[in-house]
């Protein structure tokens, strides 16, 4: 069988499947035995000549999950290989924000609280000074605010916080977990745009997850969830949600379940047996052109081309025709969402930078290349910032 991509074997696509209301049958347990293989494999081998294709932080983290997912605890000698391993990254992140919290991850906050909530489930305790350090994020708002990023993180963070809380693990921390868990339930309700998400589309699943997992629901937190809920009906008729990563997050909100369900959860609850897609066949038409001008920014190269391409192009065919036709070059890393822009005409993004995708004059994109469809005359920016 051919290796999978990291698109293709994504961990993620499995937990969501499993709290959802949909199980795709015998697919679901070869899906899951292909992730073993691969994950084990990766992990546990001692050899670290390919160390690029070693899972990160956050993706062994998510592979925990998708075992617990299958009701399955880390055991024996390989079980103990992984949590160890998992613990191993996250001394290494505290180690990264040092000892004054002025440092960063090398991650991010966001793999960092997947990391803590992936050891939580399968019941392993992590240091205090492990959850000190997120803890300490939450309090100090200015070390979670990664641009467009803060509700995704906050929730990723909250989603720790609570399973601690429910597993009685990190007894000494139950006070200031109470009180982070509250602060990120009130920032996340703030960022409640008056369409109803939480800061955007597709942070509204992971938000909703979080604040459905709440202690202590209230009136004004159950409107909030009604009016996102509905938000994001809407958004799912628009074929907002396509991308499987995406799709992931939001599967278990549609069963109202969250990741901290995966405390204990219930593998004998029934599901509806999933229908295989059909496609409907495409009439073979003569293509329309759009045009869409891409433009290059940064401090030392400027570049400005205008491309055409046949109507619903993604912007990564803009990219590619752009590449075949005139002296603009780019590269990509597989990644769960898919390819991520890394290089654009030979610049890679360093520590902390990446290209932001922009639609002219100033809005950034809220999907990547792969699923981004530009319109005909729009003019799209790559920008190398910091984050
Ligand atoms: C951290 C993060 C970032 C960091 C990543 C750097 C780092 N060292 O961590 C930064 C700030 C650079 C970033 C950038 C972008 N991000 Co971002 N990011 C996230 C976040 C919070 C966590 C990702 C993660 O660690 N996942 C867990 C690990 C285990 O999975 P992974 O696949 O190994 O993680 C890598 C990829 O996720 C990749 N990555 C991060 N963002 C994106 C976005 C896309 C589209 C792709 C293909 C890859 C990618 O960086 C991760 C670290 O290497 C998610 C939130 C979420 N709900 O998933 C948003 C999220 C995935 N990002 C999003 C977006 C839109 C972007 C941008 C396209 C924004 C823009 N306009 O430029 C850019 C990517 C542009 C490009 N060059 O291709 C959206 C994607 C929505 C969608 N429809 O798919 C999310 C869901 C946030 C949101 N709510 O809008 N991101």
């Amino acid at each position: 069988m051919d290796r999978l991509s990291p698109e293709q074997l994504n961990p993620s696509i499995y937990v969501g499947l499993r709290l959802s209301s949909l199980q795709a049958g015998a697919k679901e347990a070869h899906y899951l035995h292909s992730l073993k293989l691969s994950y084990q494999q990766s992990l546990l081998s001692n050899d670290n000549s390919d160390s690029e294709a070693k899972p990160s932080m956050g993706q062994l983290a998510l592979y925990l999950l998708a075992l617990r997912a299958n009701c399955e605890f880390v055991r024996g000698r390989k079980g103990d290989s992984l949590v160890s391993q998992l613990k191993r990254f996250l001394e290494d992140e505290k180690g990264a924000i040092g000892h004054n919290h002025q440092g960063h991850p090398h991650t991010s906050y966001y793999q960092y609280g997947l990391g803590i909530l992936a050891l939580c489930v399968h019941q392993k305790r992590v240091h205090d000074s492990v959850v000190g350090k997120l803890l300490y994020a939450v309090e100090h708002k200015q070390h979670l605010q990664q641009g467009h990023l803060p509700v995704d993180t906050l929730a990723m963070a909250g989603l720790a916080f609570s399973c601690l809380k429910l597993s009685n693990l990190n007894r000494n921390l139950r006070n200031r977990s109470t009180v982070a868990l509250g602060r990120v339930q009130e920032k996340i309700l703030k960022a409640q745009t008056p369409e109803g998400h939480f800061g955007n589309v597709y942070s509204t699943p992971l938000a909703l997850q979080l604040l459905m997992a709440s202690l202590r629901p209230t009136v004004e937190l159950g409107t909030a969830c009604l009016k996102a809920k509905a938000a994001l009906l809407a958004s799912l008729q628009h074929k907002a949600f396509q991308n499987p990563l995406m799709i992931s997050q939001l599967l278990p909100i549609l069963n109202q379940k969250s990741y901290v369900d995966l405390i204990s959860p219930d593998c004998e609850a029934p599901r509806v047996l999933l229908e295989p897609a059909t496609e409907t066949p495409s009439q073979t038409q003569v293509p329309e052109f759009i045009h869409v001008t891409l433009k290059v920014s940064s401090t030392f190269l400027s570049y400005r081309h205008s491309v055409s391409v046949p109507v619903s192009s993604s912007l990564e065919d803009v990219l590619k025709k752009a590449q075949e036709h005139s002296r603009f070059t780019y590269g990509t890393q597989a990644s769960l969402s898919g390819p991520y822009l890394t290089s654009v005409m030979g610049n890679k993004a360093g520590e902390r930078e990446f290209w932001q995708l922009l639609r002219a004059p100033d809005t950034p994109l809220l999907q990547g290349i792969a699923d981004y469809r530009p319109r005909d005359g729009e003019t799209i920016e790559l920008r190398l910032v910091g984050w």
